[in-house]
């Protein structure tokens, strides 16, 4: 249901239930929970990326799964959670490239990227209201910070689908590209993210995050105990001597 596959320090991830719309299951969010950790781990890792098998990225949780019975959502979102704590904590940049519908927790887990890309014919809905649910997998916390708190509010009450274009109006990824070179365009991303220096994303990803919950006082020394830790690092001194002997630097992530 998760497809893997390396290229060049690139960990690729499909989400593959094409025939369901990639729509989250259980199962599915396991299997991504497991390959997001395992990630994490691999020194040999060095970026993700995170797509769609087919005509969707995914429809969100599958409205299937759970029959005639009463689905308790509290427990199942347990599940969801641990999917978007391992991808808010992964020590290595996350590209995710929408490749067609994004709808719901779907949605959410694509704006969980550091970069995002989206096919031209890519649509995004919250889609949670459609269906008397609220936000989740961190929807609430991310669409506010990401489109202001106004557009937020249209996006989650009244649920329009929007096209690629109007995502990228909104800020809700950074790049639209033709289906056919999406992959191509979001692995070359990943692959120069993969070369880069891979803990100083890491510590600027968790400055990033970080401070929605700070004050500027807090912020601040953050930065510096982070700086102190980045200018520590060997890729640090690579970068620098690379500048000064005017060559591109070889960073080793570390
Ligand atoms: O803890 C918990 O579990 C709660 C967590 C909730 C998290 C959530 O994600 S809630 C939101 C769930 N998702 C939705 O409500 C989205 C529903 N789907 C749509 O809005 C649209 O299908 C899409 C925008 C995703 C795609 O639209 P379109 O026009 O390209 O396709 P379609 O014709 O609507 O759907 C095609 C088929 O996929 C259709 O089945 P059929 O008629 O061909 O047999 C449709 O029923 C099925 N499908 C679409 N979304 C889902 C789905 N089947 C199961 N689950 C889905 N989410």
């Amino acid at each position: 249901m998760v497809l893997k596959e390396r290229q060049e320090g690139v960990l690729i991830l499909t989400l593959n239930r094409p025939e369901k719309l990639n729509a989250l299951t259980g199962a599915l969010l396991d299997e991504l929970y497991q390959a997001l950790r395992e990630a994490q781990e691999d020194p040999g890792v060095r970026a993700l990326l995170l797509t769609g098998a087919g005509r969707a990225f995914s429809a969100g949780q599958d409205l299937g799964e759970f029959g005639e019975q009463k689905p308790d959502y509290e427990a199942h979102l347990r599940r969801y959670n641990r999917v978007v704590e391992a991808m808010s904590a992964l020590e290595k940049p996350l590209v995710v490239a929408v490749n067609g519908a994004a709808a719901g927790a779907g949605m959410s887990l694509a704006l969980w990227g550091d970069y995002r890309l989206a096919a031209q014919e890519a649509t995004f809905t919250t889609a949670f209201v459609r269906i008397g649910l609220v936000p989740d997998s961190g929807m609430s916390f991310l669409l506010p910070r990401l489109v202001g708190l106004a557009k937020a509010q249209e996006l989650l009450l009244l649920s329009p689908r929007l096209s690629a274009a109007e995502a990228l109006a909104l800020g809700l990824v950074h790049r639209v590209v033709p289906g056919e070179r999406l992959l191509e365009e979001a692995l070359a991303v990943a692959k120069e993210l993969a070369q880069g220096p891979t803990r100083a994303y890491a510590l600027t990803r968790k400055l990033l995050l970080e401070t929605y919950r700070l004050s500027l006082t807090e912020a601040l020394s953050l930065e510096a105990i982070l700086q102190g830790e980045a200018g520590r690092t060997q890729d640090h001194e690579e970068g620098v001597r690379a500048f000064r002997e005017k060559r591109p630097p070889r960073f080793v992530g570390r």
